[in-house]
């Protein structure tokens, strides 16, 4: 299964794709905004998870592809740039890890100046959601245009799915929180809709913002309002520190930041 880092740049996904990916620092692409894949073989307590949530019965030797997807920046207008290309590759996923930030580091500015992770779910959440109208009112429009001159039994059975849908979207309700049945899943599978697409959120902290874990890991929980997505604190810039000490200076370590 692939598995897509979704978030704005200077999040700290490339950090995370690299601890995840044990690459060696000379590898590494910190800072840089390159998509890149990568099989993994679950040696990480998230991927761990991640097998739990999405893939219980390949758990063994499950291998998982990371796709480190460039991350959005402003344009000119100070606004964040959503581009064809961008959603292409949030697209292609099986499941989106939300990379969000709650770290100030004032060497790599946040594109919008403004440290909130609960904000930048809210900006990645309703460009989906917009994403997804749009997708579902251009599939409504053809089904009934096809249906008219075809009168084929499948579309007329996804017509008042697709509509379900969209009257739930409209409402800016991601559709992860419809509660379709199986079959209802089925019919869309080939859609790639980026709501119904199964989510794990990482707000990434550091040192100085350590002992927010717990209120910002609520409010995103509060904003989210859906056991089904796992919400994670992570620690980007400490792990790949920690991931070159050895288990005794580890556990010191780890200790010293209160890090389980
Ligand atoms: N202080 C601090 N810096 C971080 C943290 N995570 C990432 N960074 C830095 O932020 C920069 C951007 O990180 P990167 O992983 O490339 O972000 P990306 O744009 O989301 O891929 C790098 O210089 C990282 O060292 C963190 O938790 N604390
Ligand atoms: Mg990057």
């Amino acid at each position: 299964m692939q598995i897509g880092l979704v978030g704005l740049q200077y999040s700290g996904k490339t950090t995370l794709f690299n601890i995840l990916s044990e690459k060696e620092e000379s590898e590494q692409n910190i800072g840089v905004d390159k998509a890149a894949i990568e099989v993994v073989k679950v040696p990480d307590d998230r991927l761990e998870l991640l097998t739990e949530i999405f893939n219980p019965k390949k758990k063994v030797n499950a291998t998982i592809e990371i796709y480190d997807i460039p991350g959005l920046r402003t344009s000119d207008d100070g606004k964040l740039k959503i581009t064809n290309s961008f959603l292409n590759e949030v697209k292609n996923n099986d499941a989106l890890f939300y990379i969000v930030r709650q770290f100030e580091e004032g060497s790599v500015p946040h594109p919008m100046n403004k440290i909130d992770s609960v904000e930048d779910i809210s900006f990645l959440e309703n460009e989906f959601l917009f994403y997804d109208l749009a997708f579902l009112e251009n599939r409504i429009e053809k089904i009934k245009k096809e249906v008219m001159k075809t009168k084929e039994e499948r579309l007329k059975k996804e017509l008042p799915v697709i509509e379900k849908c969209y009257a739930h979207v409209e409402k800016e309700l991601p559709l992860r929180k419809l509660g379709l049945d199986e079959n209802e899943l089925k019919l869309l599978s080939g859609y790639q809709l980026l709501t119904l697409k199964p989510l794990v959120i990482a707000i990434n902290f550091d040192d100085n913002s350590i002992d927010q874990v717990d209120e910002y890991i609520s409010k995103a929980r509060e904003f989210i309002n859906d056991d089904n997505v796992k919400i994670i604190p992570f620690y980007a810039k400490l792990e790949l520190e920690l991931s070159k000490l050895d288990n005794e200076d580890m556990e010191m370590f780890m200790e010293e930041y209160g890090i389980k």
